[in-house]
Parts: C-alpha cells; structure tokens; sequence
C-alpha cells in the first residue's frame, strides 16, 4: 500500500507544470552531491520531496534559508531563516512562531539515505498568498543541519551545523 502511495504521488509531482516547479542540488560541505529537492507549487504552500544520501543517520533539522547561496563550506551564505517579519520567532511549536523558513525535521537511516515529502504552507514559490516567493530576487536555499530542529529554541531549534546546501532553481 504505501509502495502504491508513493508511485501515485511520484505521477502527479511529474505532472505538473515546468513553470510551477523548482528543484535544489543538496550538496555537502567537500561539494559532493548528497541528493535533490523537488518543490511544487500548491494552491496554498509548497510541496517539497527530498531524496537524500549520505547524511548521520538520525533526524536533522531542515529549512528554507533566505539565500541561494551555498558557496561557502559552512553554508552561511545561505543566510537566515526564510522570513517576512524582522523580529523573527523560530519554531513550529513555538507559541510565538513567525518563521516562514521553518520545516518538519528530516530523518536519514541507518544507511544514510533519507526520502520524504513534506508541505509547508508557509511560502510560495513566486509570491502566491503573500507568502515569502522562495524564487524572489535573492533566491532561496534548502539547508538541512546536523543535528534535529527542536521547534522551539532561538535561532535555530538547536540544530547544529549546516551540513547540506541546495540552491533553489
Ligand atoms: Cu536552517
């Protein structure tokens, strides 16, 4: 059944339109690829797929960050967290919670590959809803961390390094 599930879903991301569709190489810190993000625009967010290799087995935190930047080896260059507001409240169990960026955590098994579907409906792809355009001037970045995002704790939920970089195109 779930087998079922995942082939139906594969049909309809392949489905739709070039123009409502982005993808992101996930690249490590020594450059080597680590995986794809596939992202779909919906009618109210954006439907993310990650196929990753090659990571700690464990939960990681993950997030769209402000910049599709992932030059430099820390990934810093990819900025903060994907926002609107300046007084930037990190975290999905966060009362105070404003962070456009934030996403579920990703977990990698125990053989280092890590493959999930994901929605947020806290962005768009190029404006949708007033939600922040992932595709806006300075581009965006998917980033996934080390360690797992708590949800909760500034800035970053307590999730570590950056230890994958994709650029959104
Ligand atoms: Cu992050």
């Amino acid at each position: 059944m779930r087998l079922t599930a995942l082939a139906l879903s594969f049909g309809l991301i392949a489905a739709a339109p070039a123009a409502h569709a982005a993808t992101a190489q996930l690249k490590g810190a020594d450059g080597k690829t680590l995986g794809t993000a596939t992202l779909i625009e919906a009618p109210h967010g954006v439907l993310l797929r990650i196929e990753a290799k090659g990571l700690t087995p464990g939960w990681h935190g993950l997030h769209f960050h402000e910049k599709g930047d992932c030059g430099a080896p820390d990934f810093k260059s990819a900025g903060a967290h994907v926002h609107t507001t300046t007084a930037v409240v990190h975290g999905l169990l966060n009362p105070d919670g404003n962070d456009n960026g934030d996403l579920p955590n990703l977990f990698a098994a125990a053989d280092g590959s890590a493959t999930a579907e994901l929605f947020s409906p806290l962005v768009s792809l190029n404006g949708a809803g007033g939600r922040p355009a992932l595709l806006d001037a300075d581009g965006s970045s998917i980033v996934i961390h080390a360690s797992p995002d708590d949800y909760k704790t500034q800035p970053i939920g307590g999730a570590g390094a950056r230890v994958a970089c994709g650029v959104v195109k």
